[in-house]
């Protein structure tokens, strides 16, 4: 059998390091190639800086290590995006145009597109969004991720090749902290509380947003690209459900261990976003296809997530 070769970029951001490990376990470390514009200080492997706008260096390297498979992980996220977005668009759009045409001209056979719940704004039923949905995004990251979306598909109708892409909802790892989205703080938070510190919250108490625990986003990730070809029949994006809590919901939860963590809501411009956001996701088309079950509930997430910061802070 011949022998997948993997590259990642984004592999030292918060899904990518973690995904990158679970592909290196799978896989062999030998046959993941790491690749992001900063080098996370615990990726092991091989890795490389590799900056995804530049066309020849990822070119060369798919070339060099006979790559057969991308996952292309690195972009700029909602809140950041909001803060420039035209430079958000050359970027998350040059990215993955590069990702698709080299993969094209270059025999690589399969391709993975993070999209996101940031696809969806309003006009849109908020609870359990279909689908099929309206998809009408309120900030720029989610107008690439919709453009990223029909770029996917596009290649696959007309080059074949074999793009899998899902909309993730917020993910929460304890692992490494994110950087510019909306559901950050659902991250910070627990930084927070271990340290017995309080903690500032940006979203209003009441805002309930899709999110999902980093166990179940790999494993979904890793899910979705082993099945087999003629089961999937979305070749935009899933729809991804892990579990959907608010602020509140989320302190609660966090208080059966802490007490008297305390929390000031301040909200800011991301709550605006996070407005435009679906509450929980209808993600039947998954379960379908290829049989999608999320494992962690909230407070099962909030037992590892304290247990693990606990022993990486303290
Ligand atoms: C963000 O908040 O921008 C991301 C996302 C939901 O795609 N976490």
């Amino acid at each position: 059998m011949k022998r997948k070769k993997i590259l990642i970029t984004g592999a030292s951001g918060q899904l990518g390091f973690v995904l990158t490990k679970a592909l290196q376990f799978k896989y062999g470390i030998k046959n993941i190639i790491a690749t992001d514009i900063n080098f996370h200080s615990s990726l092991e492997g091989h890795f490389e800086f590799l900056d995804v706008t530049d066309l020849i260096a990822l070119k060369q390297m798919v070339v060099d290590y006979k790559v057969s498979q991308i996952y292309h992980l690195a972009a700029i996220l909602s809140a950041k995006g909001e803060k420039d977005p035209i430079k958000t668009w050359d970027i998350n759009i040059k990215t993955l145009t590069n990702v698709l045409e080299v993969s094209r001209l270059n025999n690589v056979k399969k391709v993975f597109f993070p999209s996101s719940i940031a696809v969806f704004g309003n006009n849109i039923l908020r609870i359990n969004t279909p689908q099929n949905s309206n998809l009408s995004p309120s900030t720029m990251y989610g107008v690439t991720k919709v453009a990223g979306e029909n770029l996917a598909n596009y290649y696959f109708q007309k080059y074949g090749i074999d793009v899998r892409s899902l909309r993730y909802p917020g993910i929460i790892g304890h692992q490494s902290l994110p950087g510019g989205g909306t559901t950050d703080y659902a991250v910070e938070i627990y930084h927070k509380a271990v340290r017995n510190e309080n903690f500032e919250c940006f979203l209003e108490p009441f805002t309930m947003l899709p999110m999902i625990y980093i166990d179940d986003a790999v494993r979904a990730t890793i899910e979705l690209m082993e099945a087999p070809s003629q089961q999937i029949s979305i070749r935009t994006s899933y729809n991804l459900a892990g579990m959907s809590f608010s602020p509140k919901d989320l302190v609660m939860s966090i208080r059966k261990s802490y007490p008297y963590f305390q929390v000031n809501y301040k909200p800011d411009f991301r709550q605006e976003i996070a407005n435009t956001w679906p509450v929980s996701i209808d993600d039947s088309k998954a379960v379908q296809d290829w049989d999608w079950q999320p494992e962690f509930d909230l407070n099962r997430m909030t037992k590892d997530m304290i247990a693990n910061l606990k022993k990486q802070l303290l």
